[in-house]
């Protein structure tokens, strides 16, 4: 009988060793985005298998996952993309059902503010209702207690700020289209916890940035124009708001962020963000310095103006298309829950991200 005991606890011993040692499985919609590429790599790093989602194009959409990419006749594989649509429910369910994956990263999403207001019903299709209808396929394939689910969630939540610094607790009051389906995804998140017991997180992310960040957005757009500007190959940058204040951070801390929250005991949502603010002009400063070209301003708001000093050569001038219909002034976070219960901290600050931004962009410049 001792004996039978000795074996079955040997048995019982390896057997829960194998499925604590089981590779999780996670699904990342929006892999072919800047934060989805980063955390697939953080994943594939972490032993996961990967699943993305992207959407079909006509022109090609994966170059910030191609350097993961992986032959469908490869050996060993750790990184799967599926061809799918978070506007279209079928294409989400079937997924879910196929995949059952144990994490569930929401990042697809129409994300452009200012394109939100030129596509209101398309951003609030995906936006809002993409969530909904992975929520719902978690719950219809009666994942609820096996795949836990992560929200996109946005500080452009906050909008017209009811207090500064911003944090779990300040009410929203969004400012665009894109802002208001945000505001749905993240109550629709918290319904889901609460009624089906999903485990569901909202993280409410400041603006994160880096060299993978897509150029129509305004940290990207200034380093590739003053880039450009001093290699020669550009004259001048055009900008809207220069006044806007934002709080940006780092792409790769940020996407750490979004595992450690699925990894908590309990669900919960969290701010995350620097805690440092910015305006766009200073921005372009800091850009201009890491550059080290000399410069001064001239003029007020639409009339704003930064000349290269000693020549008068015009770099940076205002076009008033940049201005959106609503603006959303300031934004700051206070990211004193994530830092107490997660333990997170970012290890970019704005120099350090501007540094590496800029030395990339030069090199790719280079390499073209
Ligand atoms: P991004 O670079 O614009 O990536 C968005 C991703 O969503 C892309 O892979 C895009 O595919 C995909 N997508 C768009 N519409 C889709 C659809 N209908 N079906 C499937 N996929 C679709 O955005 P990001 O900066 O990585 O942000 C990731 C998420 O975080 C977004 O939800 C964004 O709203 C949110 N967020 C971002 C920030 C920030 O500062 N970056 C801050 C707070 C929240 P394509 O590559 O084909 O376009
Ligand atoms: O870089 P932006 O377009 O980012 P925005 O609007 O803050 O949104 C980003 O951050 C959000 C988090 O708060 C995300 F949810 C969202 O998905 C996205 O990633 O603009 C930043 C500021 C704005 O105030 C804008 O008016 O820069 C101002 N700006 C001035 N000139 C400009 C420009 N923005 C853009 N895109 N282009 C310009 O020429």
């Amino acid at each position: 009988l001792f004996f039978i005991n000795y074996i079955c606890n040997i048995y019982n011993i390896l057997y829960k060793n194998t499925n604590n040692m089981r590779k999780k499985i996670a699904l990342i919609t929006g892999v072919t985005g800047q934060d989805g590429s980063y955390l697939a790599d953080y994943l594939i790093k972490k032993k996961y298998f990967v699943h993305g989602v992207k959407r079909r194009s006509s022109s090609l959409n994966t170059s910030r996952v191609d350097h993961i990419y992986q032959d469908r006749f490869e050996g060993k594989r750790n990184f799967f993309l599926h061809y799918g649509d978070i506007t279209d429910a079928i294409s989400v369910s079937t997924l879910i059902r196929k995949i059952k994956p144990d994490e569930i990263y929401n990042l697809a999403a129409q994300s452009h503010v200012s394109v939100s207001f030129e596509v209101p019903e398309y951003t609030g299709n995906a936006d809002a209702i993409g969530a909904l209808r992975i929520l719902e396929a978690i719950k219809f394939h009666g994942l609820e207690n096996k795949t836990k689910f992560y929200q996109a969630g946005t500080s452009e939540m906050f909008g017209k700020v009811k207090e500064i610094p911003q944090n779990e607790k300040t009410p929203f009051y969004p400012r665009s289209p894109y802002g208001v389906a945000k505001v749905y995804a993240h109550w629709i998140t918290v319904n889901y916890r609460e009624a089906y017991n999903i485990f569901a997180c909202n993280g409410i992310l400041f603006n994160h940035e880096s060299s993978r960040r897509g150029g129509t957005f305004v940290t990207k757009k200034i380093v590739n124009a003053l880039c450009k500007i001093k290699l020669g190959l550009q004259k001048t940058l055009y900008l809207g708001n220069l006044e806007a204040k934002r709080d940006w951070g780092h792409a790769k801390d940020y996407v750490f962020a979004m595992w450690k929250m699925l990894q908590q005991k309990k669900a919960s949502d969290f701010v995350i963000s620097t805690g440092k603010q910015f305006t766009v002009k200073q921005f372009v400063n800091l850009v201009l310095d890491e550059l080290k070209i000399k410069y001064i301003w001239k003029g007020r708001g639409i009339n704003s103006k930064c000349l290269i000093k000693g020549t008068g050569n015009k770099i940076v001038s205002i076009d008033k298309n940049y201005f959106r219909p609503l603006e959303v002034d300031t934004l700051l976070g206070n990211s004193t829950k994530a830092k107490k219960e997660l333990r997170w901290k970012p290890k970019y600050n704005i120099k350090s991200m501007v540094r590496e931004m800029v030395a990339e962009e030069i090199n790719s410049l280079k390499n073209d």
